[in-house]
């Protein structure tokens, strides 16, 4: 029993084959896991996930001193629930249905069935009176599944990505069980105060339930009891990643990879799962045209990250093969032997090699149609130790409303963008200095560690900024939390 438990839809450790053919687990590296690692140590905490094959679920184990309960998926709950439900409905109708969300009957049962065992291996793993932060879209329904059977334990939610306008939201057909199963918790944290916002909507139209300000009553037997909605903008581990960036190692390869390209004018960098929320295709048009204009000097080159993600999904498909023909356009048009405009590496890398791509790119392009944050954004600013640099921001990104320093775009707008991209290659140094530092100063003051402690601090009805006992004791100062 715990008195802490997360309730991730993905183990924090990847399944690795070892040399004699049996398995270990190694720490996937990201933000939460280093953001939460010192909460779980210090409040015996337990991370309860889905191990990431459809292989029998590994029972409560220890790995890299974290306690882990796997939950297993089944290949037809790996089809319906992850595949359909959440990466085929959830993800496109959350993300302004830039694509078309598929409603099926059958991924809905599939995902109500997934929650439950979620909820279940929760409920059985906390402690009385826990405290059980669950995330994202995944796992609407387990706040409300906990609570049903364990009312003494105290619930968060925190959504990683957008929580659409109501018009979109109605679209769902079971769009009032998953308001149903978010209210199941006492905090549930946007990245956006947009975002929570368009949640109190939901829980007016949805359920018809009366909001005051960021709060919502549901009667219970016994009472009333109250949830509050508001935003808490996710972070980055800046310090790690910064001291990264100042590693020798990566230095020098960031000059390699310059080297590498040959002569090149300017360098552009763009890092994305490949998803069609990134707004890739809307980048690449504005490069190729700009390269096509010669608005950006001799020989310049975008260097374009697209890992691989949901390969099996039929829209990733499609988008890969568009991404693919543009980026043949481009080289094709307007390479030469020895030039490519387009340095296309649909590859995953380990973090040191994306530390230097972000050293050696000087303009980092972030041009997403809709998302949560976007971390990356973040990681540029973090890793430019000297200042210099210029990114290429979204509006629609939930970095846009911090990153002042940014030139922010309309992706959709091609001009306004290609014009963005040359004022940013064309900043001079004292500007884009300001410009940079005032991101750093945003980024280093809120990284992960002060979004984990200001969401526990909420939760735990702790004032924000008190340092006082409780979950973490890190300094979080006052303003993370954004009520309405
Ligand atoms: C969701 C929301 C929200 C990418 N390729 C490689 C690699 N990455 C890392 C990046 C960054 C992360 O993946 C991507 O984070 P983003 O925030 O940009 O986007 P999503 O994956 O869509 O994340 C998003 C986030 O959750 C957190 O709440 O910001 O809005 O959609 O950290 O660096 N890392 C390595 N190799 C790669 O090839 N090592």
């Amino acid at each position: 029993m715990h008195d802490f438990v997360v309730v991730g839809s993905r183990l924090p450790v990847d399944r690795v084959e070892d040399a004699d053919g049996g398995t270990s687990w190694r720490t996937s590296p990201g933000g939460l896991v280093t953001a939460l690692e010192p909460v779980m140590r210090e409040a015996g905490g337990v991370w309860i996930g889905w191990s990431g094959d459809t292989g029998p679920a590994p029972g409560p184990f220890r790995a890299n001193d974290l306690d882990l309960v796997g939950v297993g998926l089944t290949p037809d709950q790996f089809r319906d629930y992850y595949e359909g439900f959440c990466n085929a409905t959830l993800w496109p109708l959350y993300h302004d249905v830039i694509a078309p969300p598929q409603f099926h009957r059958r991924w809905w049962d599939a995902y109500v069935t997934v929650n439950r065992r979620f909820a279940r291996a929760a409920a059985e793993q906390a402690a009385p009176g826990a405290t059980v932060w669950v995330h994202d879209y995944q796992l609407q329904l387990v706040p409300q599944m906990v609570r049903e059977q364990r009312s003494d334990v105290r619930i968060g939610f925190f959504n990683h990505i957008p929580f659409p306008g109501y018009e979109i939201f109605a679209q769902l057909p079971w769009r009032r069980p998953v308001v149903e199963g978010l209210l199941g918790a006492d905090l549930a944290g946007f990245q956006r105060r947009a975002d929570a916002t368009n949640f109190l909507r939901a829980c007016r139209r949805a359920v018809g339930l009366a909001t005051r300000g960021p709060a919502v009553r549901v009667a219970e037997p016994g009472g009333t009891r109250k949830i509050q909605a508001a935003a808490f903008p996710i972070s980055i581990d800046a310090k790690g990643l910064a001291e990264t960036a100042r590693s020798d190692d990566v230095r020098k390869r960031a000059v390699e990879v310059r080297e590498a390209l040959g002569e090149p004018g300017l360098v552009l960098l763009g890092v994305d799962r490949l998803d069609y929320t990134k707004g890739i295709l809307h980048r690449l048009r504005a490069y190729g045209e700009l390269v096509a204009d010669e608005r950006l000097g001799r020989r310049p080159v975008l260097i374009q990250v697209a890992s691989p993600s949901r390969e099996r999904v039929e829209a990733y498909q499609t988008l890969r093969d568009e991404v693919e023909v543009m980026v043949g356009r481009i080289n094709g048009a307007y390479g030469e032997v020895g030039y490519a405009p387009v340095h296309y590496l649909h590859q995953s890398f380990p973090r040191e090699e994306m530390a230097a791509l972000y050293l050696a790119g000087e303009v980092m392009l972030v041009t997403p149609l809709r998302d949560g944050m976007n971390l990356v954004a973040k990681e540029y600013v973090a890793c430019r130790n000297d200042e210099t640099g210029a990114l290429v921001l979204s509006e629609f990104t939930g970095a846009a409303d911090e990153l002042a320093g940014a030139f922010l775009v309309n992706p959709h707008d091609i001009g306004g963008l290609k014009d963005a991209i040359v004022r940013a290659a064309n900043t001079g140094p004292a500007e884009a200095r300001r410009r940079m530092r005032a991101m750093r100063k945003r980024v280093f003051e809120h990284d992960v560690a002060r979004w984990a402690s200001s969401f526990l601090d909420a939760l735990s009805g702790k004032p924000a900024g008190s340092a006082a006992g409780g979950l973490l004791t890190s300094d979080a100062g006052s303003g993370d939390a954004w009520p309405l």
